[in-house]
């Protein structure tokens, strides 16, 4: 099996770890085994969440190999981001949020593809956007908007429906 280099999940067992029992939203392989991210390695995609954490839909592309890619490791800013056929996946880390996006980046239907935001100060409430492009993962939903209420106690700090791993 391929090392796991990054991952977008929703953590189903709340044990702040990408495991077996985890849903994969979408993962970095190092495909080519090269130890490292590097051209040759592959996106796969999952299923993502609704912000309860129950399941919305399901990417439809499975697999897409990286053609290019940017990492930035930086205390306040940890972030992959990938090219892949028909656009970019990206995973970030910053010190007061969580979040993966896949973006389209077509020149006539330029965008974001699909958008999660777990914040873990409150400041702003948590978000979800998944738009109906067809590229790069190819959500199976009709387009979702979901904010979480800011009253609701439930969804403050580090919410499971979306975790990111960056190894
Ligand atoms: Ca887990
Ligand atoms: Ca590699
Ligand atoms: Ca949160
Ligand atoms: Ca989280």
């Amino acid at each position: 099996m391929a090392k796991l280099l990054a991952a977008a999940y929703t953590d189903a067992n709340s044990n702040n770890k990408f495991d077996g029992k985890d849903t994969l939203i979408a993962g970095l392989y190092d495909t080519d085994k090269s130890k490292d991210l590097s051209i040759g390695d592959t996106v796969t995609f999952g299923t993502y969440p609704h912000l309860d954490g129950s399941a919305a839909g399901k990417f439809q592309h499975v697999e897409k190999a990286v053609t290019d890619f940017t990492i930035t490791s930086e205390p306040t800013f940890d972030s992959v981001s990938v090219t892949v056929d028909g656009g970019r996946v990206d995973w970030t880390i910053t010190p007061t949020s969580e979040s993966f996006s896949t973006i389209n980046t077509e020149p006539l239907t330029a965008g974001f593809e699909s958008n999660f935001i777990d914040f873990l100060d409150n400041s702003t409430p948590d978000h979800i956007r998944v738009n109906a492009k067809t590229d790069p993962g190819h959500p199976d939903t009709a387009p979702i908007l979901e904010d979480a209420d800011p009253t609701d106690v439930t969804h403050v700090g580090d919410n499971g429906f979306l975790d990111i791993f960056i190894a």
